[in-house]
């Protein structure tokens, strides 16, 4: 059960953020709007949504969810592998909105780097993807912060994708979303996997909060799939965002 939702409001300057797609770049207005039925589609299931303030210095800086690890014990501010991404962490309003929910706050140090969009927690575990954003140095302190809440982490080596939840979201009772090379990973085979077709790659990015599913819109296959899986579901519409290799997790931070 998540309580709390913190997002930011997209900078003016979104469409330099950094981008690997080959689409266009995000119009900010529209991604303006996205956001704000992105923050609609929240509170419908019942969190209570902290908006926090255009940065428009860091055009990136509304895909939250890389600056810090919420967990139910702590929350980790990260040290962002992204050199234009790295002052995000720090931005004061983050860090005092996160002092204000958690009592127990720790961080990464250099030369550690870890993007939190690399982390996906399944109950008191984390998976910890190494891509070219978290390194191991970054992942080894994580583990150790959450072995010392008495949480665990693993790591997960990537080959193609951004982020660990680029490919993977875990929408608990076991249910996850797996798409491309994590389909066959052994560490994953225990769950009640649910495969997201490569024309559908983008869709395996959605977010369970708290019975509902947000599911990114223009993705029929991957709706139909977690509607069958009983859950509620939510389109909300990311077409701005996935110009810049943004999803719907990315977009905010869930504890
Ligand atoms: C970046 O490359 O850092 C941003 N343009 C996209 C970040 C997406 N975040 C995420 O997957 N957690």
């Amino acid at each position: 059960m998540f309580k709390n939702v913190i997002v930011r409001i997209p900078s003016k300057h979104i469409s330099e953020g950094i981008t690997s797609a080959n689409e266009g770049k995000p119009i900010y207005e529209k991604a303006l709007v996205q956001h704000e039925n992105y923050v609609s589609a929240l509170t419908k299931t019942g969190v209570n949504v902290t908006v926090l303030k255009p940065e428009d210095d860091f055009p990136d800086s509304c895909f939250v969810e890389d600056v810090a690890l919420c967990t139910r014990k702590c929350v980790i501010i990260t040290r962002p592998g992204a050199q234009s991404r790295r002052q995000e962490a720090a931005l004061p309003d983050m860090v005092t909105t996160l002092h204000k929910f958690y009592d127990n706050v720790e961080s990464i140090k250099e030369p550690g780097t870890v993007e939190a969009g690399d982390i996906m927690m399944v109950g008191d575990h984390f998976y910890i993807g190494l891509s070219a954003r978290t390194n191991q140095e970054g992942a080894n302190q994580m583990i150790e912060i959450l072995e010392k809440y008495g949480l665990t982490g693993e790591t997960v080596p990537l080959k193609e994708v951004l982020h660990l939840k680029t490919g993977l979201a875990y929408l608990e009772n076991n249910n996850l979303l797996v798409s491309g090379e994590f389909k066959n990973d052994p560490r994953f085979s225990k769950f009640n996997k649910i495969e997201i077709d490569p024309d559908e790659a983008y869709g395996a990015n959605c977010i369970w909060v708290n019975d509902y599913v947000l599911v990114p819109a223009g993705y029929p296959k991957v709706q139909q799939k977690i509607e069958n899986l009983g859950y509620k579901v939510l389109v909300v519409d990311t077409s701005e965002f996935r110009k810049i290799d943004g999803g719907l997790s990315c977009l905010s931070l869930r504890f």
